[in-house]
């Protein structure tokens, strides 16, 4: 079901600061910045490798206040890993093979992720403590 590890969700303070940080260390770029309102985040993807299946990116996750996902996380935990997101086929298949596991989906339909992905998460509670995100890439032209 899993192609990949599209991308690791990492929570901070300060988008530009961390973006800074990122490639400054790993000459990482940036090849996405966008807002999601419905997130509750300011986000940017950075670019770390391609595969048969697809990009994996590093992406930094700034919250666009204290009553959103990140913003409760960040209260609670502090600047960190967030998310670990999977890069999948197709996504109604996932959600739905991994709801008839047991494991409780936080949506129940796709939503709009960076990139024109649509995404899902899964409960953190039941996965082992990690929040957990099912990719789908954006269909190509052809
Ligand atoms: C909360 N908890 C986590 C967690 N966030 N555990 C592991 N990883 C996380 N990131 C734990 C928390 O410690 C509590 O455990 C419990 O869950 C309830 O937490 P809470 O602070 O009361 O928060 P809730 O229940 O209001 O919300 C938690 C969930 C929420 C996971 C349901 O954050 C959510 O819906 N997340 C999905 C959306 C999201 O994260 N969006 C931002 C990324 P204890 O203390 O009870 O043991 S957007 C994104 O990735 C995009 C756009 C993309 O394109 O990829
Ligand atoms: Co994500």
């Amino acid at each position: 079901m899993l192609l990949r590890i599209d991308h690791i969700g990492i929570a901070c303070h300060d988008l530009e600061a961390t973006i800074a940080l990122y490639q400054k260390t790993f000459g990482l770029t940036v090849v996405s910045r966008e807002v999601n309102e419905e997130q509750g985040v300011r986000e940017a993807m950075l670019h770390v490798a391609d595969g048969e299946t697809g990009g994996s990116y590093i992406q930094l996750l700034e919250p666009l206040g204290p009553d959103t996902p990140v913003g409760k996380f960040l209260a609670s935990r502090g600047e960190g890993v967030h998310h670990v997101a999977y890069g999948v086929a197709g996504i109604t298949e996932a959600m739905e093979e991994v709801a008839a596991t047991g494991v409780r989906l936080i949506d129940k339909a796709p939503r709009h992720g960076s990139m024109n992905t649509s995404i899902a998460f899964l409960h953190p509670k039941d996965v082992g403590g990690v929040l957990t995100e099912l990719v789908q890439a954006p269909e190509r032209d052809s």
